[in-house]
């Protein structure tokens, strides 16, 4: 039985198997989410990303594919980078979005996690709209196969947490 949850607040301070990162393809870091787990998870995080872009993913990781590494000093055994579509209204990119929640589930499956934390992919400097983003967020991952016991979304703002609860309890 796996439990969907929602927490409001930092996806960095949370104790999980793996955490979610909202990163973008170079994998070298950025703003947001990216910014505060390369911050708080210290340089085995990056140093990790680059043997990836080094090797298997040396043209960058494509848009809605999910990869992990070391969670660093973050209270969690991995980080699972996972690149969200840019908003765009002249063309839908909702595969993409729902692509990164399932991708991150099964490379978690993989690795044996049994809990982890997603934020609101896309929802921040991606632009995507969050009412939306939630409704994609809790369809992709309610309708995921998976053994794991726990999916928490972690929403920084209440704003956030309100578009997830609605979308989960209707
Ligand atoms: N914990 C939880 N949620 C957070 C946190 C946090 N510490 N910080 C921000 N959010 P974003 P994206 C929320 O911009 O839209 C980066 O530069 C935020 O309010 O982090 O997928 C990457 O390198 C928003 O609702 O990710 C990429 O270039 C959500 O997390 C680009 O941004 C996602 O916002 C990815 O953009």
């Amino acid at each position: 039985m796996t439990s969907i949850t929602l927490v409001q607040g930092d996806i960095t301070l949370q104790s999980v198997d793996a955490i979610v990162n909202a990163a973008n393809s170079t994998l070298l870091g950025g703003g947001g989410v990216d910014g505060a787990i390369h911050r708080r998870g210290g340089p085995a995080i990056l140093a990790e990303c680059k043997q990836l872009r080094a090797g298997r993913y040396r043209r960058g990781l494509p848009v809605g594919e999910a990869v992990a590494t070391t969670a660093g000093d973050l209270d969690a055994r991995w980080v699972i980078h996972t690149v969200g579509p840019v908003h765009s209204y002249d063309e839908d990119r909702s595969e993409y979005l729902i692509s990164c929640y399932r991708e991150s589930l099964r490379v978690a499956e993989e690795l044996g996690a049994r809990t982890i934390a997603f934020p609101a992919i896309s929802t921040g400097v991606y632009g995507w709209p969050m009412d939306d983003g939630a409704r994609k967020a809790v369809d992709a991952v309610r309708s995921a196969e998976t053994s794991l016991t726990e999916i928490r979304f972690v929403l920084f703002d209440p704003r956030a947490y309100r578009a997830f609860d609605k979308a989960l309890n209707s």
